[in-house]
């Protein structure tokens, strides 16, 4: 099974939890690391018996620093594969490029749509009826890297930024875990030109 971390900044991961505990899963779930100390995404991963870490990014003078701290745990736990599940710290280049290939993260609009933050708001304010998740590899340019999986769901007219945060989080927790079993199982990876690549047999 591939060696998975999940950084997150806050909640956000229960689904992958459920996902690595399968007896089909390709992947294990090594260690939960977050940036801010004390969230209840930490208090999950122990209770599922997975070890935590935090990383608290106000402790370190620079980027490279912080990162460079990440990367030693990730080493430390010998980490194939890394999930950034509402982990809101953007990666310098180095970290990028050192993980390429190796790193996911989940976005809550349909990229290349709303990128950045607040991209439920974004959607909102474009008056798009289709909103959704993807789920990408990262690269240095934030929200840019290849696309693994998206789920789309509708706007009502009614939509609120609540009601259409939480719509989208529904289709996060299918989105996130289906994207990872893709990856660990080696069916999808990261090819050399940057787009994705399926393993024959696999495509779907
Ligand atoms: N880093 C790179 N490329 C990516 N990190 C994430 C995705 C991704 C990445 O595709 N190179 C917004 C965070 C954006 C922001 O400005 N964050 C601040 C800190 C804000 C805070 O601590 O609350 C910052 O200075 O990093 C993960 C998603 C990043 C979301």
């Amino acid at each position: 099974r591939t060696r998975v971390a999940v950084l997150i900044s806050g909640t956000n991961l229960q689904a992958l939890i459920e996902q690595a505990k399968r007896p089909s899963s390709s992947a294990e779930i090594v260690v939960v690391i977050s940036n801010r100390p004390g969230v209840q995404g930490l208090k999950r991963a122990s209770l599922a018996g997975i070890q935590t870490r935090v990383v608290d990014h106000k402790l370190y003078g620079s980027r490279a620093e912080f990162d460079g701290t990440i990367d030693r745990v990730l080493e430390e736990f010998g980490v194939e594969l890394v999930c950034l599940a509402g982990f809101m710290r953007i990666l310098t280049g180095t970290f990028v490029k050192k993980w390429n290939g190796k790193l996911l993260n989940i976005h809550p609009s349909l990229l290349p749509s709303f990128k950045g933050v607040n991209a439920q708001k974004q959607a909102l304010q474009a008056g798009v009826r289709v909103a959704g998740c993807t789920v990408h590899f990262v690269a240095e340019e934030v929200d840019a890297g290849a696309i693994v999986v998206q789920e789309a769901v509708p706007v009502l007219g009614s939509d609120t930024e609540e009601s259409l945060s939480d719509r989208i989080r529904e289709a996060e927790h299918r989105a996130f875990p289906a994207a990872l079993e893709l990856v660990a199982s080696g069916a999808v990876r990261l090819g050399e030109d940057g787009h994705i690549m399926w393993k024959s047999s696999s495509q779907s």
